[in-house]
Order: structure tokens, then sequence, then C-alpha cells
């Protein structure tokens, strides 16, 4: 397949200033009829063919300046249409395609989810529709007529504002003419056509517009809309305090479908989510799917600013709205939420997927240079490692001159296609910075490792810091250079009292940024060895070393001013332990018993002031970080037998104050989705999982009785997970009760199919295949195949990575048969083997092997190409 290079970038010869679209809706026969105003670009080529974007265009008929073309003056096959020599000024394009929304599985394009139209562009989606310059630097004004059945579609939505709207007299059929007014690349064009409930209210922006706000879901299910709605409120409020953005149309829509491969879409005006990030109940929806229905209705809000008012000059730049936004959201759940609980959730993310990544054969830099599959980019490098980046400049030049770079951003690059350079001149110009050095992260992959050691010289009062950065190589880049590496720090005495110590290359804002290979930092007035506090709120993302004990460690868990490295110290404590009993190195009992009395001294004292954080704390790293720490020859089940054992002294050592949380913390107002009610159901449940490690009866009867009295999903799917670790007949008549119950609910079935699947137990890849027939699976239901095949591939560790490899050869095959219908489903299945390389030589030849009987198949996409043959690179 073709690669396409960021060096090759040169502007489009040609220009679409105004579209006009016209869609008759059929369930197998949609007719569109497009009609674009080129000209030739003054800033391309002059007298080159004019060569519009397709991928399988059915073409019916093409008219230039209302003239139909001929056989021999274009040349069009399902992937491009060619005009050899089309005129040097200004004219009109019509075409016309016709479409089958009902066979179009790719879920690209336009395409029917439960009897609804509706339609997915980014990143190439819009040329599955018609022939296009289907790049983003292309800006047009769209105006979308959408005609339909009036039983089939009784809504018709588009991007922008509505224009009109009828019947088509004597036909059955009716119409919605919309007009969006600002120019906009063509992954942004969205429509949608169906049976559809709705909730609504007008929101007032702040400059006294009034917009109408709407969520729009299966009939039936208004209910469960609201909080979606809520969430969309309090974003626009949000973007109006924080970033002086203000929402710009009349309306603003969300739709939610039931098959879609991303979280959500931020077409203009009308963004289209997976239904499973908008739909929640107490009883359906846990407090994370709150939780990430409000990230995700916020992420794409905000895009209408950073990504579509400023859009990208090219897809190398994806970063630029998606890190950029990712940011935003992240910033807006920290304000709606707590700040280091959120943190600390961002952080876990960042290191199990896209340190994974970086240290993967499929790391990649956050702006890539290349690609031959474009969806094979929407990763954690470009959406997480570009959030951090835009966190580490705010950090460096400090909050006021963040906001006015953000500000002299927009003015400069609105209805404009950017890129990364135009950012960061931004916050250049207006703080007078280099930031030529910092823009390193963009082009750098791999993730650094920054080694702190501490020497202190009790007769001159000094205290040393010696920091030293290292990059390991990645794919395409051998030698790395040192970044600019903003750190966070202060320093606690031993007993845990903050230092007033002074450094003077630590700025006002306590900030040392690092930007040579090695450094060192001296503060004077240190009368004692203190134990320095780096990386506070994770300042940079790096992978750290510190020349601490544990016991300086849980000083900072008990006393750091920073609530980041307070969990950060157990966690390090934890890490260290974990992986010595994972490969072998004898542990003593003194060394787990300081982590458990420090944890359990530390949750009798502090946990009910902040629960959630107590939760995150007593919370072990997973296995999968584990594997990650240890990097190579890596067993899984060596791994999962450390965990467990450490789960069991955790839980026993600490089992009366878990019982009296378990107790204590039980729920008895009715539910809300707040943080802070969250959080006691968080802890509660955590205190469940250590007393089962603890004890397996004493589990199962806690367990199943909170399975039966739960009055929300929170507490009942905690229980079953519990549940789930304990092999009998408990454990199968509640899975039972639970599919009883919910089998009319797809979005909860699929929670009960995560978590069969992740049962570590040598019999669950039978279960999962046995659950393939269930009748609510669906091959074709991307939520369906990520919740059991993907976190089977995800979550389970031990089954996934079989030593007999059969994880590896069953989930190869699934990728090979979702290939056939969805490549982009397929493909991100895949990524789970981009771990197998670190794996012991036994489980790696298996998973070589899987990966070659998927390299070998004839006829694969381009996206599980993509992935497969740099996996085996
Ligand atoms: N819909 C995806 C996102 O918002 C891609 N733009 O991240
Ligand atoms: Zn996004």
């Amino acid at each position: 397949a073709q690669i396409v290079r960021l060096e090759d970038y040169r502007p489009s010869d040609f220009l679409i200033d105004k579209v006009e679209l016209d869609f008759r809706l059929h369930p197998t026969a949609t007719k569109v009829t497009a009609t674009l105003s080129v000209r030739p670009n003054p800033s391309g080529r002059s007298d080159v063919p004019l060569v519009l974007d397709g991928d399988e265009v059915n073409l019916k008929a093409i008219a230039l300046d209302d003239r139909t073309l001929e056989a021999g003056e274009f040349e069009a096959n399902p992937e491009s249409l060619t005009i050899s020599q089309p005129p040097q000024h200004s004219f009109r394009l019509t075409i016309e395609t016709e479409i089958n929304p009902t066979a179009n599985t790719k879920l690209m394009g336009l395409y029917r989810s439960s009897g609804n139209y509706c339609t997915q562009c980014e990143a190439e989606g819009f040329r599955r529709i018609t022939y296009f310059l289907d790049r983003p630097d292309v800006l047009a004004v769209y105006t979308t007529r959408i005609e339909a059945e009036y039983e089939e579609a009784p809504v018709l939505l588009g991007n922008g504002n509505p224009v009109e709207s009828g019947f088509v007299e004597g036909t059955g059929r009716h119409y919605a003419v919309w007009h969006d007014p600002f120019p906009k690349p063509s992954y942004l064009f969205a429509l949608v056509g169906g049976r559809l409930g709705r909730v609504s209210k007008t929101f007032t922006t702040m400059s006294g517009r009034e917009v109408d706000i709407a969520v729009y879901v299966e009939p039936g299910k208004e209910d469960r809309a609201g909080y979606a709605l809520d969430a969309l409120e309090r974003s626009m409020i949000w973007d109006e305090q924080v970033f002086g953005r203000e929402y710009d149309l009349d309306v603003f829509s969300i739709v939610a479908v039931s098959d879609f491969n991303m979280g959500a879409m931020e077409n203009k005006g009308l963004n289209i989510f997976n239904d499973k990030y908008v739909l929640a109940s107490p009883e359906t929806a846990t407090d994370s799917d709150y939780a990430n229905i409000e990230a995700i209705i916020a992420h794409e809000y905000f895009h209408n600013w950073s990504g579509n008012r400023v859009t990208c000059r090219d897809w190398f730049q994806l970063c630029l709205k998606e890190g950029l936004t990712v940011f935003r959201d992240q910033e807006f759940s920290s304000d709606e939420r707590s700040r280091p609980v959120h943190r600390i959730a961002e952080v876990k993310a960042l290191r199990s997927r896209q340190f994974l990544e970086d240290s993967s054969p499929l790391a990649h830099p956050v702006r890539p240079i290349q690609y031959r599959e474009i969806n094979n980019f929407y990763t954690a490098t470009v959406y997480e490692k570009g959030a951090e980046i835009v966190r580490m400049l705010k950090t460096i030049i400090g909050d006021e001159d963040f906001r006015r770079g953000m500000d002299l951003y927009y003015d400069r690059c609105d209805g404009r296609a950017a890129t990364v350079e135009d950012f960061l001149k931004a916050f250049a110009d207006v703080t007078g910075r280099d930031l030529s050095h910092f823009a390193r992260w963009y082009a750098q992959s791999g993730t650094p490792r920054v080694s702190v050691h501490g020497h202190h010289d009790e007769a001159a009062k000094m205290y040393r810091l010696d920091l030293r950065q290292q990059t390991p190589p990645t794919p395409g880049q051998p030698t790395k250079e040192p970044l600019v590496v903003p750190i966070a720090l202060g320093l606690v005495t031993q007993d845990g009292q903050p230092m007033d110590a002074h450094c003077e290359r630590v700025n006002s804002r306590g900030v040392f940024v690092l930007d040579k290979t090695e450094d060192s930092i001296t503060f004077t007035g240190v009368a004692s060895r203190p134990v320095p506090s780096v990386f506070r709120g994770f300042s940079a993302p790096v992978k750290v070393s510190l020349d601490l004990s544990n016991d300086e460690l849980l000083v900072l868990l008990r006393h750091d001013t920073d609530a980041f490295n307070r969990w950060q110290a157990a966690q390090t404590v934890a890490m260290r332990l974990l992986v010595s009993l994972s490969t072998g190195t004898p542990v003593s009992d003194e060394e787990m018993a300081s982590l458990s009395s420090a944890l359990c001294a530390f949750i009798e004292t502090d946990a009910l002031r902040d629960p959630a954080f107590a939760a995150l704390a007593l919370t072990l790293p997973s296995e999968a970080d584990v594997a990650q720490e240890i990097g190579k020859e890596v067993d899984p089940d060596a791994i999962h037998r450390a965990r467990k054992a450490m789960r069991r002294h955790l839980g026993n050592a600490c089992r009366e104050q878990l019982l009296d949380f378990h107790r204590s913390l039980a729920q008895t107002e009715s539910y809300s989705p707040d943080a802070a009610s969250a959080g006691r159901r968080a802890l509660r449940n955590a205190a469940l999982d250590l007393l089962a490690a603890a004890d397996l009866r004493t589990g199962e009867q806690l367990a199943s009785t909170q399975f039966e009295t739960a009055s929300n999903m929170t507490d009942r799917l905690a229980s079953l997970s519990v549940l789930m670790t304990i092999p009998g007949m408990v454990r199968e008549n509640a899975i039972a009760a639970f599919e009883e119950r919910y089998r009319s609910e797809p979005l909860v079935i699929d929670k009960w199919f995560t978590l069969q699947a992740a049962i570590p137990e040598d019999t669950t890849l039978e279960r999962v295949k046995r659950l393939m027939e269930h009748p609510a699976f669906s091959i074709n239901n991307p939520n369906r195949v990520r919740s059991l095949i993907g976190n089977f591939a995800m979550l389970n560790q031990v089954q996934f990575n079989r030593a007999d490899g059969a994880g590896y050869a069953f989930v190869a095959s699934i990728v090979l048969r979702a290939d056939e219908l969805n490549p982009q489903l397929a493909s991100r299945l895949l990524t789970a083997f981009s771990t197998w390389r670190m794996m012991e030589p036994t489980r790696r030849s298996h998973a070589r092997r899987a990966l070659q009987s998927i390299a070998q198949k004839p006829n694969l996409s381009r996206d599980v190409g993509d992935i497969v043959n740099r996996s085996l690179e």
C-alpha cells in the first residue's frame, strides 16, 4: 500500500468553496446529488487535472456547468474521478451517485444503525458518499437537502441551522434543508435520518444568543438522555468561562446510534455518538459510565473551537485538534470533579495505553511523519500524549500566558486549517520564548526515563539533585535527543514536613525545566536529608527512577502536599514488590508489611476525607502494568499469582477497616452520579474486592448479598465482578440472574460479556466462544465485539496470553472475520498483540505465528495489513 508522507504535503491545486447536497434516503438505493463550486487554487499548480477522491463510489451521472459530461471527458473508477482538462476559472461540478447504506458494514460514509440513517466521515468517509477533494485543508460552505419517507425517517438532521422543511406532495415523503455558514472540511459533514426521541432545552450563550440544544435517542429512551444534556450545558458554560469560547449556531444536536466505530464524532452542530456515551440511568450505567459520558460530551463539544473553527491542515496534524481537545476535556472534568483524583485516572490511562504503545512495535511520534492508513493513528499517543504536551506547555509558561496564547491561536487561525507550528507560534509570540526545542515532543517517539539521585551535604546544608533523561530507541528512531521536561518538585523532611529549601533554578511555581541529558540542581538551607517529591501532579509524561527506599516513599504517602505523589509513592512501592514477586526475587515479610501497614494507617486516618482517592490508593498496579514494567521475558501467570498474593496480604492486613468501610458506606439515599457519591461507592467496592481476595467465603457472601440488594448498576456490577474471581455455583447463578434481568439492554449485556471475558481461568476461552453464539452478540456491532473479544484480549492477561497459544489463535481468527466486515474494528482488535515481543519465548513464538497467519491472508484491509506488518517488523 502507498505511504503518505508529511514532507510531501502541498496545497490542493483546486478549492471547493460551496457544496450543495441533495440526499434521497432509501435503505438500499440512496441517491446523492452533489453540486460543487470549484476553482483553481491560486497557491496550487495550474494546468493540472482535477482528481477527486472516491471509495467504492457508484457514479450515475456527472455534469460540468450544467452540461452532462460524456465518456472521454472524464475518467471514473470507484476510487477516483479525474477530469484531465478542467476549466481554468470557477466552475460547477454536479455529481450523482447511489449508495446502499444497508450494506455498509464498514460504518464509514452513509450507513444504517437500528434502521436509522447516519454518517461518519472522519477521516476519509465523505469520499464514500460522493467524489470530493476529501482532505481537511479544503473548506467549503455546505447546504444539505435531505428527503425521506416520513414513516421511515420523521427526523432529518444536518449540519448548521435548519432553513426549510416540508412534505413532498402526494408521496408520503418529506424533506429538510440545512445550511452551515461556517466553512468546513468534508470530514465534519454529517446527516441523520430516522425515528428518534428528543430531549432539549434552550441555552443562552454569554453574549445572549439562544441556542436550541438537543439529544436524540432511540424512542422510549428519552429518560436516559438527561445526563448527557446536562453535561452538554455544563460544557458550554465551561468553555465560555475558562477559554472565552462561545457557541456559534442556533442549534446543537447530539444523536446516539448503536453501531459506531469510535466514541463519538464532532460534526459541526450535529455530533453523532456511540450510544454507550449518551445513555445513562442508575439502573443501567455505572459511575464510570457517567464520568465517561460527561468527558466525551465535553470533548466533542470543545472540538467546535479546537477542531472545527480551527481545523487541521492535513492528517499529520491530528494531535493539533485531538491532543488539545483531550487536554480541554480533562481540564473540564477536573474542574467538575476532584482534580487530583481525575489526574490519577488520567495518568493510569496514559501509562496503561500510551506508555504501552510507545514501547511497542506500533510506537510513533505524536505527530507522525508517515502513514499507510490514517485510521490507525487515532491512538493513545496522538490523543493522550498529545494532551500531555499541551499540559507541559501550560506548566512551563504559566496559566496566564497559556490563556493568552490560546486566544492568539484562535484569533489567528479561526476559519483556517492549521499546523502544530501555528499552535506553538502563538505561545512563542505571547511569551517571547523560543519553543523550538520544546517542539521535539511532537517529533520524537518513546517514553523518556528520568532518573533522580539525591546527595545531601549535612555540613553545608546543601542538597543536590542529579537528573538524567534518556529515551529508548523506537521503530525508525534509533537515537534520541534530550527533551524539554518540566519537573514540578519539592522537598519533604524524613518525618513528613514540607521543607523551606531554596533553589534559584526552581521557578515560583515550583517547576524546574530539565532540557539537557544531564543536569544538577542544588537547594540551600537543607539541614537534614530530605525526601524529594518530584514530578508532582505528573508534570511530564515520563518514567521515573528514584533512589528512594520504600520507607522514604511511604513518608510521601502519608505527608506529601501533592496528592498525586502520595498516590504515586504507594504505587511505586507496590510495583517494586510486584515485580520482585513476579520474577522470583525474594520479598521479605517486613517489606510486604511495611506497605500494607502504611496503607492501613493511611486509610484509617484519611480515607473518609477523600474516599475516591483512598479507593485509588488501595488499587494495586494492574497485571498489564506490571508486565510493562518488567518489559521482557514476561510470564503473565507469575504476575497474576503475585498480584493475587499481594491483594490477599493487603486484604488481611486491613481487614477490620475494610469491613467497616463496606458496612458504613452502603448506599442509603437515592443514587446520584456526582463525584463525591461515586467516591464513596468506589471505596466501598475496593474494600469488597480486597476482602474477597483475603478470604473467598467472606467475599462470596458479602458480594452475593450486595448483588441481590444493589440499588444501582455501580454496586451491582462491582459485586458481580468480585464474584467472578470465585469459581462455583454462586457465581454461575449470579451470571444467569444478571442476564435474565438485563437481556433486553444491549449496553448492559456488554458489561456482562466483559466480566466473563476477563475471568482468569482456563475455561474462559470456551466461555467466550459460547457467548459469541448468544442472541445479543453480533460480529457487526463494534460495542459487542469490543466488550467480548476486545476485552478478552486487553483485560485478560493470563487467558489471552495462554501458554498454549489458543488465546492468540482465537483473537487472530476474529480479527480476520471482522476484517471482512469492518476493517477499523478489526485493526483495533489486532493492536492487542502490541505486547507480544515482551513475552517469554513460548508465548512469543505462538504470538508470532498468529500474527503471521493474519499477514499471509490475501485481501487484508489496508487497516489490518498496516498493523500486522508493523507488529511483525
Ligand atoms: N470523533 C473522534 C474524536 O472526537 C475523532 N475526531 O476524538
Ligand atoms: Zn476528538
